[in-house]
């Protein structure tokens, strides 16, 4: 016997809907992340700069000087990538030394 089309309407070729299996997987959202980003100037001293470095982002000596010297040929560096709340204390920590010295150090922030 065929079946009934009227019957037939509301199937999917799974079958009935209480046979849907719902994704459960768990969605992970990763925080976004921001860069912090030092700015070249002409004025503020090379050695300011690696000092900057070496107390606001954990460098070494080396790293700080290699570091600086990309921002001074380059005009700007990826100082570190950072959660947004790090990222701005950096930021701030960072503007906030170069005025206390009087230095026009610019250092900014971006989403990743
Ligand atoms: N260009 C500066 C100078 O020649 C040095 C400098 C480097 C300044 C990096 C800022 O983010 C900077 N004294």
């Amino acid at each position: 016997m065929t079946p009934d089309p009227l019957s037939m309407a509301d199937k999917t070729p799974q079958g009935d809907d209480a046979d849907v299996v719902l994704d459960t997987r768990t969605k992970t959202q990763r925080p976004p992340l921001y860069k912090v980003l030092l700015l070249n100037d002409d004025y503020t001293p090379m050695e300011f700069v690696v000092h900057v470095l070496e107390r606001f982002f954990g460098m070494t000596h080396a790293q700080a000087f290699e570091l600086m010297l990309t921002v001074h040929k380059k005009g700007l560096a990826v100082v570190g990538v950072f959660s947004f709340e790090v990222a701005e204390t950096k930021v701030s920590q960072v503007m906030d030394f170069a005025r206390r010295h009087q230095h026009p150090l610019q250092c900014t922030m971006e989403k990743e």
